[in-house]
């Protein structure tokens, strides 16, 4: 820095001489201009704004100015650095701007852009072996009939000749719908594919063959082999001359599409309002074929033992339930079965835990095969 200056004499002191400030000031502002990013600006506010810029170390030459001067010189100089901050502020904003304006459209996402990683989902195996199971009725000449899942007593009970006080009701352990009042409504969330039964003889014409894969619902704990929510697929035969051979046949065809041809079905007495005589339908165990229960046989947990395993009810339709859907039981007869699809598929794959079926893991059904 200079020495004091006695003397007003603008001249000993170069740097604050006005023409060399306009001329700091117009280089300044010339950078300024030129910077043409955030960072060209930076640098030129270091050069020309900064400590060590020519106009500060001018500004810091003023207190060698003789005091009558000072004030001329000061002004001087701040007009210029206030005219450069300005300068310098105007131009950040621009660049900002622009770079603000760039990073939008470079970074901008195109949604509608095709992407190639694609993770393959998968139907889940309840939807594709109950369709499947549909597909082998149809090509035997059934049609698909569906029903509604919130269902009138009517045809879930009535109809299928389950009287209000029948236990039968109890048997399936009903979810009621409520009525506007809190009572009972006459609906229920149909327990079984069975009320899809009525509505079919109801509407179509005879001969009737039809298949009703659905979701059933019942007011049962979830463990390993029961779910509130569960799918039974149901196949429903009505014409002259029907016998219970018909309806092995039809029990056979069902196993050979689901378990692979060559596995004997077995009939046995049972109960179901709807169906007389009834029967329980078991087919011969598709992992130990029965060797599990010969002497020193292997042991197999999927039949524990047993060589049978129990698959579906099964039975005649009785003729109460024919009569009341209008046909003649002295001219026609029906068959009728009806089986869980989750539980199928536990037994047709191994699997230990009904729940595996219900979490809709993605990771599960994959394990099934990705089908379209
Ligand atoms: C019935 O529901 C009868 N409607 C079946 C029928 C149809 C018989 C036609 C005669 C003629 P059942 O209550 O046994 O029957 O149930 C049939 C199958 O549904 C069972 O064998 C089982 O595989 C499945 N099922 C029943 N309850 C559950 C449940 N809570 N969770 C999973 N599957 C179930």
């Amino acid at each position: 820095m200079s020495a004091p200056n006695k003397q007003y004499d603008p001249v000993e002191v170069a740097s604050l001489s006005p023409g060399e400030i306009t001329r700091m000031r117009d280089e300044a502002l010339a950078a300024v201009a030129a910077a043409g990013t955030l960072d060209e600006l930076k640098a030129a506010r270091l050069a020309h704004a900064g400590d060590r810029s020519p106009l500060r170390l001018a500004n810091a030459e003023i207190g060698a100015l003789p005091p009558g001067a000072r004030a001329e010189a000061g002004k001087r100089i701040g007009t210029t650095m206030r005219a450069v901050s300005q300068a310098l502020a105007a131009r950040q904003q621009v660049l900002e701007e622009e770079r603000d304006q760039r990073v939008l459209i470079e970074e901008a996402v195109d949604v509608t852009l095709p992407w190639d990683h694609r993770p393959p989902g998968a139907r889940h195996p309840v939807t594709t072996v109950g369709e499947r199971l549909a597909d082998v009725f149809v090509s035997m000449g059934y049609e698909i009939a569906e029903g509604p899942e919130i269902e009138a007593e009517w045809y879930n009970f009535d109809a299928l000749n389950i009287p209000p006080d029948h236990p039968a009701r109890e048997m399936q352990d009903t979810l009621f719908v409520a009525g506007p009042d809190g009572g009972r409504s006459g609906m229920v969330l149909r327990t079984h594919t069975s009320p899809v039964q009525i509505r079919a003889m109801l509407t179509r014409p005879l001969p009737l063959y039809v298949v009703s894969p659905g979701r059933c619902y019942r007011n049962e704990a979830q463990d390993a082999t029961h779910s509130p929510v569960f799918h039974q697929i149901e196949c429903l035969a009505v014409d002259e001359g029907l016998t219970m051979a018909d309806l092995r046949g039809a029990v056979q065809a069902f196993v050979d599409a689901m378990f692979g041809e060559g596995l004997r079905t077995r009939l046995r007495p049972d109960y179901f309002p709807f169906t007389e005589p009834s029967a329980d339908v078991s087919m011969e165990c598709h992992v130990c074929r029965g060797a599990s229960t010969r002497p020193g046989g292997p042991a197999c947990r999927v039949c524990r033992s047993q060589g049978w395993i129990e698959l579906a009810g099964c039975g005649m339709v009785n003729p109460r339930v024919l009569i009341a859907c209008g046909i003649d039981p002295d001219r026609y007869s029906g068959f009728a079965f009806g089986l869980g699809i989750e539980r199928a598929l536990m037994v047709r794959h191994g699997v230990t835990d009904i729940r595996d079926t219900l979490e809709g893991d993605v990771r599960f059904s994959r394990a099934f095969g990705v089908e379209a």
